[in-house]
């Protein structure tokens, strides 16, 4: 009895310390955060300090030797960099956004198709080796990316540029990233008419710089394609036969190359070519567990008819070829599925204003919108025209809006505003 009584004693004497151990626990935890928040803000002021006095050399040489933790705390874009693991290879991109494509058996490690990646958003994010600015001959800083580029690096870029002695078209020159998340950036300058040879020369000379340099990872901005004016689907044509062919010449190289596109018709673009560069087998129909009626089709197409015209939906994507068929393709069945639908709806009669019916006709044509917005397949967003609002600021890695006012449809050049969902996911990465 005796020994039961001192056991509860016990207990309730150390359920009264568990509080108070808890709260020098958060006590302990908060003060080594701040500890380390204190050191790096000091490290960055220490560095401030010095960098009023030291010269470009010094600091390039100050980047260069960094640890990427000691390098973080410079970067403009502060905590919304982009690592490159968060960059899905081509394959797991479709894999992700296309679960009607698989990954050719024939794909091993070192295939191309695992070395080029497709990313939507702003390229001074990227915490790689190399981005690829497209710049101006005299290598002084211009608008668009190049703008961007410099604004994000901060002035000794300039200063590291201004030795260099310009760049010819269809020339790369390499410098350090500075502030960037980047540790280098590749200078090439672009030809300002269509021109096929000086476009490929672009590529292949920052290719041969990556080589050279031994780099792992580098992203390319689509070069020429806004101030310079190079139509965009012919470009991406360039872009991905140039890079293609260098990776299939030079095999040993293990790396990443990142096609890097900010618009959104610069994504639908290059999605679409890429399919034809760089392809992958469609699944079949057992692989897709489709059933005889084709009720995953209609999933897929976001439609709950079961018009006997769906059944033929497998079939349609058979037939299937490449990303621009399927875009084709695609839409001609939604626009059945969604004609049907109405159809079904109308009970095929005319309908007249006020009818009831006519409401959940809307209801149809709403949810068809919504489905489709929610595909980047087809090029024209019904709900743009619906609000008026261009839907085209979705950072694909963090799936937060992001607004950069460099985005050709805001106006070319300006900061970039970060999104806090996008910085948490990238640091926690
Ligand atoms: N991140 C990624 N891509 C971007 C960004 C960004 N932050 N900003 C723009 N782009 P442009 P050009 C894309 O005009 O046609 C300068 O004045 C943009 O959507 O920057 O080769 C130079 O000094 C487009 O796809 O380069 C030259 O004089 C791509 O970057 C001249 O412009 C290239 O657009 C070069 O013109």
């Amino acid at each position: 009895m005796d020994t039961d009584v001192k056991k509860e004693e016990k207990a309730s004497k150390e359920k009264e310390k568990a509080p108070a151990c808890k709260e020098a626990n958060v006590k302990n935890e908060k003060k080594t955060f701040n500890k380390e928040k204190n050191n790096s803000a000091g490290k960055k002021k220490q560095f401030k300090e010095k960098e009023k006095t030291s010269t470009w050399q010094q600091k390039k040489s100050d980047f260069e030797n960094m640890s990427v933790e000691e390098k973080r705390v410079h970067y403009r874009c502060g905590r919304d960099y982009v690592i490159l693991k968060s960059i899905s290879s081509w394959p797991d991109y479709v894999e992700e956004k296309y679960p009607k494509f698989v990954k050719k058996e024939s794909v091993t490690e070192d295939d191309v198709l695992n070395k080029v990646s497709l990313w939507r958003g702003d390229i001074t994010r990227l915490e790689i080796d190399a981005i690829v600015n497209a710049a101006h001959t005299r290598l002084l800083s211009g608008g668009g990316v190049d703008g961007c580029i410099h604004r994000a690096a901060g002035k000794c870029l300039y200063e590291e540029c201004y030795t260099l002695n310009g760049c010819e078209t269809g020339n790369a020159k390499i410098t350090s990233g500075y502030k960037l998340p980047a540790k280098y950036v590749i200078h090439t300058v672009g030809p300002m008419e269509e021109n096929k040879l000086l476009l490929k020369s672009c590529y292949e000379s920052c290719l041969s710089i990556v080589k050279e340099k031994k780099l792992e990872s580098v992203a390319f901005c689509c070069i020429s394609t806004e101030i310079y004016g190079y139509p965009i689907e012919n470009a991406t044509d360039v872009a991905l036969m140039t890079v293609k062919d260098w990776l299939e010449n030079n095999k040993s190289w293990a790396g990443r190359i990142i096609f890097c596109v900010f618009s959104k018709d610069e994504l639908h673009v290059y999605e679409k070519k890429m399919f034809k560069y760089f392809p992958l087998t469609k699944k079949t129909n057992e692989q897709m567990n489709v059933d005889n009626d084709g009720s995953r089709a209609e999933m897929d197409t976001g439609s709950k008819s079961n018009d006997k015209d769906e059944t033929r939906r497998p079939t349609l994507i058979n037939k299937i070829e490449t990303s621009e068929a399927l875009t084709n393709e695609l839409s001609m069945v939604k626009g059945k599925t969604c004609e049907t639908n109405i159809l079904k709806e109308k009970g095929n009669k005319r309908l007249v204003s006020g009818d009831p019916r006519e409401t959940s006709t809307k209801k149809y044509l709403r949810t068809f919108k919504e489905t489709d917005e929610k595909s980047e397949l087809t090029n024209e967003n019904p709900l743009e025209k619906e609000d008026g609002r261009q839907h085209n600021n979705m950072d694909m890695t963090s799936g937060q809006e992001f607004t950069n006012k460099n985005s050709p449809e805001e106006g070319h050049g300006g900061e970039s505003v970060v999104t806090e969902a996008a910085s948490v996911k990238m640091t926690d990465a």
